[in-house]
């Protein structure tokens, strides 16, 4: 069975979107749980090679043996030395001292706190605990009052603490597809050739998720959608009450920006990420609160994400916000390092000139733009890294 082990193990491809993971537990379900906390406690601490941990993990999901010894782990694909480390003293003592002290410390528990909040990240989690010593939801509502007083806008914050409780409740498939068929109609009812997608871990078969996201395009003219989320709304509106937290159109660029910052190690000059095929960006963009009648008298509030694309993004556009995060994120890893290459919503681009790839119009399914990177073909079910 060594034998057995090791070749399997040297067949893993490096990145997620070159091999199928699905959404359930894996032989290694602990440890793949302790990597994903120290990845958790680096992206808390803005530290390198976070990253390099999610990348372990990601790996250990999609091995079917559990692990006996460092030297099997060796043979794994992204494990360094620091991974290697973590996997000796899980073997020996069960545990990992770090992610125990990292559960226990009362600066580690608050900054999860925080960042459970919508609209907060681990800068702004920091400073509140560091800087202005807060340490409960209490404490942040307070602050934030006095902000408010003081004339700073906030508004995403805000919300998020307002509706605290109602975002940390998941959000069952049953319901995500009720809000996605109320807003389908409200897409057909605005123009017929107006047609949309449930995205997000949803589309990737998950039961539960943390908001409902929802892509649309105009089927028969390019720019066809421009415009037509006010109209989308307001029919929405009739059904539902809402709440807008940010409503702007441009904003995927920002979240290109984001996800660098955010990995603190990619060496991709997100700045001068390609955001368009050609012209200006016109996709549009609704994020915001639905009140959706919940069980009990009360509604209670859901996250819900629409996003607008042009037709001949549609494909690119579907592909980035099916996800999951970490599938997107090695996926544009894969297309600059292995194929020099950039991917985004928008398109492929030359990495050097960030011309469109000449195909780029060709590639109007997911399975097109697949074998286009060369990458075997991967159904949304199959990208849950
Ligand atoms: P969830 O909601 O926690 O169940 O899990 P997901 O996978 O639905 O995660 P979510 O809703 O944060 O994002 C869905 C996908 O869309 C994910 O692959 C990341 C991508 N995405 C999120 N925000 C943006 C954005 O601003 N621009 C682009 N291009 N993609 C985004
Ligand atoms: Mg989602």
């Amino acid at each position: 069975e060594y034998q057995q082990r090791k070749d399997f193990a040297s067949k893993i491809p490096v990145y997620c979107c070159q091999r199928k993971t699905l959404d359930k537990p894996c032989a290694n379900e602990k440890l793949y749980q302790l990597f994903l906390l120290l990845e958790q406690r680096r992206l808390l601490e803005n530290a390198m090679h976070a990253l390099a941990y999610h990348r372990a993990a990601a790996v250990l999901r999609v091995y079917p043996y559990e692990l006996l010894s460092v030297e099997e782990a060796s043979w794994l694909p992204c494990f360094g030395a620091k991974c290697l480390k973590a996997v000796k003293e899980y073997l020996k003592t069960g545990n990992i001292q770090e992610c125990v002290e990292f559960e226990q410390s009362e600066r580690f528990q608050c900054l999860r706190l925080f960042c459970g909040i919508h609209g907060v990240g681990p800068t702004t989690a920091c400073l509140w605990y560091d800087q202005y010593h807060l340490r409960t939801l209490q404490d942040v509502k307070s602050f934030l009052e006095r902000k408010r007083l003081e004339g700073h806008p906030l508004a995403i914050k805000e919300y998020g603490l307002q509706y605290y409780d109602d975002l940390q409740q998941k959000i069952s498939r049953k319901e995500a597809l009720d809000i996605y068929h109320h807003v389908e109609s409200a897409f057909r009812e605005v123009d017929p050739h107006l047609s949309c997608c449930l995205v997000g871990g949803f589309r990737r078969g998950q039961e539960y998720g943390h908001d409902v996201d929802i892509l649309g395009c105009h089927r028969v003219e390019e720019y066809g959608h421009v415009g037509k989320l006010a109209a989308i709304l307001q029919i929405l509106g009739k059904r539902f009450r809402y709440l807008s937290l940010e409503h702007e159109s441009s904003s995927n660029r920002r979240y290109d920006e984001l996800q660098v910052v955010k990995g603190g190690e990619e060496d991709d000059d997100a700045s001068s990420e390609p955001t368009s095929l050609d012209g200006p960006d016109s996709s549009e963009r609704f994020i915001g609160l639905i009140f959706y009648p919940g069980e009990e008298k009360r509604s209670i509030a859901r996250r819900l994400d629409i996003v607008l694309t042009r037709k001949s993004e549609w494909t690119f556009s579907l592909i980035s916000w099916t996800g999951s995060s970490f599938f997107e994120r090695d996926l544009r890893r894969y297309c600059a390092k292995e194929r020099k290459l950039r991917f985004n919503s928008h398109g492929i681009f030359e990495k050097h000139s960030k011309q469109p790839v000449q195909r780029c119009n060709s590639l109007t399914e997911e399975q097109q733009v697949f074998e286009y990177l060369q990458l075997p073909w991967l159904a949304p079910e199959e990208r849950c890294a």
